[in-house]
C-alpha cells in the first residue's frame, strides 16, 4: 500500500506557506533547503497536500492542467536518488516544449532529462484499484517523451516527503516521435537509447519502469485516487524514466531513441 493513503500532521498555513515557497523557487529558479529539515515529522500525505496547493497557485496564474507523471518507477532512478517510493506530479501546458525546439537552461537550476514512455488517455480512470489491464484498454496511444526534471532542493538531494512537495521535480517536457496503439506493441521490451552531443549515454528497456509502464500508470492512478483526484480523458501521462536521469547543460544536444517509437530531440541554450 502506498504512504500516499497515510494522514496530513501539517497546519493549513504551514502546507501554503510551503507551496508558496516551493511555486517562488519554480518560478525563479533558486534553491530552497529540504522542507522536511523544517518540520521533521512531515509525511507523504503532507508532501502531497502541499503540491495540491502549488497546482492551484500555478492554474489559477492561468496554467492549464494537461495530465500527470509518475517517477521514481524504475530501479536505475531509486538507487541514483536513493528515494525508494514512486511519486507523481502534474503536468501544465506552460511545461510543454516542442520537439526539436531550444530549451533555455538559465530559468532552471541542475535540470536532468529522463526517456519515458506517454500514455494519452481515451477514457477516464478512477482508483483504488485500477490494474495495468484496466490502464491499457483505456490507453488511447502511447508516444515517446523527454522529461526535464529540475530539483529546487540544493545539491538536487531530498527525501520522498519534500521532492513530492516540488512537484516531484517536474520542470519541461518533450513529445514526438511516432504515435502508436499500446496493442501494437510489446510495451515491456521497447528498448531505449539516449544520446547527449553524438554519444550514447545510457540505454535501457521499457521493463525496468515497475515491470511494465501500464503497471506504473496504474500505480498514479491509485495515488491520485488518494488525493481524491482521478485521471480525466484526455490527460497526456508519462510513466518514468527508464534509465537513471541525465544533467544536461547549455550546449548539450539530446536525441532519445525509442525501438518502435521514434525519436525526439531537443537542444539546451
Ligand atoms: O520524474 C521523475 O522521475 C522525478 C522523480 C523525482 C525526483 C527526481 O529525480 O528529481
Ligand atoms: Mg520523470
Amino acid at each position: 500500500k502506498s504512504t500516499a493513503a497515510v494522514s496530513r500532521t501539517l497546519a493549513d498555513q504551514d502546507l501554503l506557506r510551503f507551496a508558496e515557497r516551493v511555486s517562488n523557487a519554480q518560478d525563479n529558479g533558486h534553491t530552497i533547503p529540504l522542507l522536511s529539515e523544517e518540520i521533521p515529522g512531515m509525511n507523504v500525505a503532507d508532501g502531497y497536500a502541499i503540491q495540491t496547493l502549488l497546482r492551484h497557485i500555478t492554474i489559477g496564474r492561468g496554467a492549464r492542467l494537461v495530465g500527470w507523471k509518475i517517477g521514481l518507477t524504475s530501479r536505475a532512478k531509486m538507487v541514483q536518488m536513493n528515494v525508494f517510493e514512486p511519486a507523481i506530479g502534474f503536468l501544465t501546458d506552460d511545461m510543454a516544449r516542442p520537439e526539436n525546439s531550444s530549451i533555455t537552461v538559465a530559468d532552471m537550476i541542475h535540470p536532468r532529462v529522463e526517456c519515458e514512455i506517454a500514455f494519452v488517455m481515451k477514457h477516464a480512470l478512477h482508483g483504488p484499484n485500477c490494474t495495468k489491464e484496466q490502464v491499457l484498454s483505456a490507453t488511447d496511444f502511447v508516444l515517446p517523451a523527454v522529461e526535464v526534471i529540475d530539483s529546487r532542493f540544493e545539491a538536487y538531494r531530498f527525501d520522498l516527503c519534500s521532492v513530492i512537495a516540488d512537484n516531484s521535480s517536474s520542470a519541461r517536457f518533450v513529445t514526438g516521435g511516432r504515435a502508436r496503439y499500446a496493442t501494437e506493441l510489446d510495451l515491456r521490451t521497447l528498448g531505449v537509447a539516449i544520446e547527449i552531443n553524438g554519444e550514447v549515454v545510457a540505454t535501457g528497456a521499457s521493463a525496468a519502469v515497475l515491470g511494465h509502464p501500464a503497471e506504473a500508470i496504474a500505480h498514479l492512478v491509485n495515488i491520485l485516487h488518494s488525493q481524491g483526484e482521478h485521471l480525466a480523458a484526455g490527460s497526456f501521462v508519462m510513466s518514468g524514466g527508464i534509465t537513471e536521469a541525465l544533467p544536461v547543460k547549455a550546449g548539450d544536444q539530446v536525441v532519445a531513441r525509442f525501438q518502435e517509437l521514434g525519436s525526439v530531440a531537443m537542444r539546451f541554450i
